[in-house]
């Protein structure tokens, strides 16, 4: 009885992820690849991207991260998938990718995707994964990484603490910052969010600190009328976690004569002098290093294992190349750079053990 009701669900899993190959076929945006070395069977990759590309560093890098892996291994191949905004469509479209047994390696990035792995797995045993961005220890054929986000946002955080306490034109003496978000997830509510809080607290006691949903990852329009209605408030500096949407919210505080700070990579290009700070995630090196070492003889001792990297390690760290930052008083820089370089060191962390779920 057992055997036959496992036999349905598979049956039941193969149709559901045949149905919507021909709809990730039509999704899929390129392929990259070296022409076939002597090797037999040269590994393929696939990159499922929870979202689109465009406009999420976090996922441009994840795509970067594996075309730079497989430009290294002759013959290897990878064909990256976006699943697009549905998140109620990215499981089926996540066991079409596995069902076609074609990949050694499917890569991908963020915190909800290791759950949906779990499930491919029971059904397509074949299937391997490597989540970045995402924390599930003890998953069996999953290897995940997990950033300390916290850190990433306490960077941040502790240079909106800097900004808004300051003369800059355009800084009020509200003493508040904003955070505009995508949507509510465990990685913002448990490290990003009280990881800003606790930067922002530090560099300027008593700072407020006011967050909005936005609803989605790219509604730009609706991030702007947010950010609109902080600063309406005396919100000085914000903080967008709202992929491609972010940009209206930097748009806002452009227009408002407002500053932002930027995260997950170097975003001064999308306001020039509004843009003050950008903290960075190294996901195009952590890819590139985790997909090499995964399809490299030893490399299935990673799976099952779950790791959490953070500023001390360099994976998590602040780009400091705009001529916004550049431009900044010293009386930001140098605090800011001595709390940077403490974090750099190790000699400041806040450690982080996993997330709740
Ligand atoms: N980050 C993005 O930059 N773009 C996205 O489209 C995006 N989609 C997400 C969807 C879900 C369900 C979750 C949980 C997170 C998403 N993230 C996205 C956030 C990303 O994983 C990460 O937390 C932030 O980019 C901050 O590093």
């Amino acid at each position: 009885m057992k055997y036959r009701m496992t036999l349905h669900r598979r049956a039941f899993a193969l149709m559901a992820a045949g149905f919507v190959l021909a709809a990730l076929s039509t999704l899929a945006l390129g392929a990259c690849s070296k022409k076939a070395g002597s090797e037999a069977k040269p590994p393929k990759v696939a990159v499922f991207v929870p979202g689109l590309v465009s406009g999420s560093p976090i996922y441009e890098q994840l795509v970067a991260g594996v075309e730079k892996a497989v430009a290294e291994i002759p013959g290897a191949t990878c064909k990256v998938v976006e699943a697009g905004f549905n998140q109620a469509e990215w499981q089926a479209k996540l066991a079409a990718l596995a069902a076609t047994g074609e990949f050694d390696l499917i890569a991908t990035s963020n915190p909800a995707l290791p759950e949906l792995c779990k499930k491919v797995v029971a059904d397509f045993p074949a299937a391997r994964f490597f989540v970045a961005d995402a924390w599930l220890p003890g998953a069996e054929r999953i290897h995940t990484v997990l950033y300390n986000q916290y850190e990433q946002g306490y960077i941040v955080g502790y240079l909106a603490g800097l900004v808004t306490t300051s003369g800059l034109p355009g800084a009020n003496p509200e003493k508040k910052a904003g955070l505009i978000v995508a949507q509510r997830y465990p990685t913002l509510d448990e490290l990003i969010e009280p990881g800003f809080a606790a930067g922002l607290a530090a560099a300027a006691p008593g700072a407020a600190l006011e967050t909005r949903v936005i609803g989605n990852w790219y509604d730009a329009n609706k991030a702007a009328e947010l950010a609109g209605n902080l600063i309406d408030g005396g919100v000085d500096v914000l903080l967008p976690i709202a992929g491609g949407a972010g940009q209206g919210a930097v748009s806002a505080a452009k227009a408002r004569g407002r500053y932002a700070v930027w995260f997950d990579g170097n975003g001064y290009g999308a306001a020039p002098g509004t843009v003050l700070g950008c903290a960075i995630l190294r996901q195009d090196r952590l890819v590139y290093e985790k997909v090499k070492a995964l399809l490299a003889p030893g490399g299935a001792a990673l799976y099952g294992k779950a790791e959490i990297v953070g500023a001390k390690e360099g994976y998590v760290d602040f780009d400091d190349s705009g001529a916004a930052y550049k431009a900044l008083p010293e009386t930001i820089r140098r605090p800011f750079e001595e709390r940077l370089s403490a974090l750099r060191s190790g000699s400041a962390s806040f450690p982080v053990t996993g997330l709740s779920r």
